[in-house]
């Protein structure tokens, strides 16, 4: 049903109804959790909440951006306190057109001359309006409504200027004939009598609206028997909003601290709750592309390297400076390079330093008696979704992430085509692809045969470099592998990366696409490898 129609039926229905106010987007949006079926949109509230007076100081433009946040922010009609219609029937059929493009179910007008003065004000000394001209106003509004439920609630604040029961029903009467859909009867004293009074004489051509702020005392039964049809709590939000805003500003400055003031305020996830944060993330997981930042990279860190003498007395291999910077560190910029923040590592020997870098980190205590895949799954939490697994003691050209990133394939690993370690006396990690690296081969899709350290030097097509990207497919791939290999194999968690990789394609799992590169990438085994890439500009 229609804000507008649902206004209408608040307003017509035998039984009593409540509008609550407030005052933004937020206030709208905890007023209808609470349950209400209709907002007031104060404007004592709104110009309070804007830190102005209640004399249109805010313009009616500001008015109206303010309401737009607040129908937007829920799906109960609101019904505007809108003063004066903010000058003449002209400004009336313009107010009207732009409430209704804002989905606002209806505008209470007052018969007061603009700039308005609130009702609790001096409200003796304000000049009511004539009331042929107010007619005129209800009917340009009537007149410029194009949905025929929008309502037009006529006020009159003939007892808050002090002149009477007779001068009150006159004003009504004249206003229903014009054809305001409800009257407000408004009234600052203390007793319900004014607005009973009103009740007792109304001819009920058209229902009655109270605001009880100073009769608040009244039962609500009183009201259901003078046959009220819509009660407005008009200012509550806001002020209830005041109290606990002044009470924990003045702790928190008399404290100096934030200690005694955090259960006493709801927590901030309750405010991202209210903000319909969930909704979002959910639309994210619909709508947008999986792009390179909310890849998972798990970087395999925790083995000593012994072969690096006394330099890694107290450090993991990782985090011997090159060129003054640990390699680690150099990787994990490379990876914040392409946008990259979601980052692990996992440790093993003397994890502190890592840790020192502010890194998330996993750690692997079995390190010394286990293999690089007991060290992967130390961080399973992390295998869901696409993901980069890398070592942790490489350095590579920008380029090789950037096209490891565009790789579609479900597995991809980058190789080193130029053999430029071939013949050294390292254990490398020698890979069989499917044809050997083309330096013009763009559009061959390369495969992984095997990768093995033993194979004859003849047989391999290059070296793997220690990274290797998964697609959401691939990961699945991936732990599908590792949990055959547990199954088959007792002492599993000694086994390495490249071990079940290529158990992959051995088993015929999937394809792992192979990405050369033509040297551009170094590691850190030994000695000779730290003298050479201290030379290098890749670091
Ligand atoms: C408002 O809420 O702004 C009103 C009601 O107009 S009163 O403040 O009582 O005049
Ligand atoms: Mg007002």
């Amino acid at each position: 049903m229609n804000r507008t129609t649902r206004l209408k039926n608040l307003l017509t229905r035998p039984e009593i109804s409540f509008l609550c106010e407030s005052h933004n987007g937020l206030s709208a949006k905890i007023v209808e959790e609470a349950g209400f079926e209709g907002i007031w949109a104060s404007g004592l509230s709104l110009s309070a909440a804007l830190g102005v007076r209640d004399n249109n100081e805010a313009s009616w433009t500001q008015v109206l951006d303010v309401l737009e946040f607040m129908s937007d922010a829920t799906s109960i009609p609101i019904l505007l306190d809108g003063d004066t219609g903010y000058g003449n029937f002209n400004n009336m059929r313009r107010l009207v057109q732009k409430l209704e493009q804002r989905n606002v179910a209806g505008v209470c007008i007052e018969d007061k001359l603009f700039p308005k003065t609130n009702s609790f004000i001096r409200g003796e000394a304000q000049p009511l309006a004539d009331i042929d001209e107010f007619c005129g106003k209800i009917k340009a509004g009537k007149d410029t409504q194009r949905d025929q439920d929008f309502c037009i609630v006529a006020r009159t604040e003939a007892f808050i200027a002090g002149w009477g029961l007779t001068e009150a029903l006159k004003r009504a009467d004249a206003y229903y004939k014009a054809g305001a859909d409800a009257i407000l009867v408004h009234s600052k004293r203390n007793t319900p009598d004014e607005v009973l009074q009103f009740a007792r004489e109304w001819h009920f051509g058209c229902p009655i609206v109270i605001v009880p702020t100073m009769y608040y005392s009244t039962p609500t039964e009183v009201f259901e028997q003078a046959g009220i049809s819509l009660i407005i709590w008009a200012n509550h939000i806001l002020r209830a909003a005041i109290t606990n805003m002044q009470r924990v500003a003045r702790r928190l400055h008399q404290d100096r601290t934030l200690v005694d003031i955090e259960e006493e305020v709801v927590p901030v996830k309750e405010i991202f709750r209210l903000q319909g944060e969930a909704e979002l993330a959910q639309a994210e997981k619909r709508y947008l592309p999986k792009s390179d930042s909310r890849i998972e990279v798990i970087v395999l860190a925790a083995s000593k390297g012994t072969r690096l003498g006394t330099l890694t007395d107290d450090r993991p291999k990782c985090m011997v400076p090159v060129q003054g910077v640990p390699v680690l560190q150099t990787l994990l910029e490379r990876f914040h390079d392409h946008g990259i923040k979601s980052i692990s590592v996992v440790t093993g020997y003397k994890p502190q330093p890592v840790k020192e870098l502010g890194v998330n980190t996993f750690d692997n205590p079995d390190w010394a008696t286990t293999g690089e895949l007991a060290s992967l799954l130390a961080a399973s939490s992390k295998l869901a979704g696409a993901a980069i697994i890398s070592y942790g003691d490489i350095a590579f050209r920008k380029y090789v992430l950037t096209n490891l990133l565009a790789s579609m394939a479900p597995i991809t690993i980058v190789v080193d085509g130029s053999g430029k370690n071939f013949g050294s006396h390292k254990a490398l990690d020698l890979v069989e692809v499917s044809q050997p690296y083309q330096p013009s081969g763009y559009d061959i899709a390369y495969k992984l045969v095997r990768i093995d350290p033993g194979m004859p030097i003849a047989e391999a097509s290059g070296e793997w470099v220690g990274l290797v990207k998964l697609t959401d497919q691939g990961t699945a791939i991936f732990l599908e592998a590792v949990e055959l290999l547990k199954r088959k194999d007792r002492d599993y968690l000694k086994l390495g990366i490249a071990d079940v990789l290529t158990f992959i394609v051995q088993s015929g799992l999937s394809e792992v696409a192979v990405q050369y590169t033509h040297g551009d990438w170094l590691d850190l085994d030994d000695l000779q490898d730290l003298v050479e890439a201290r030379g290098h500009e890749i670091c």
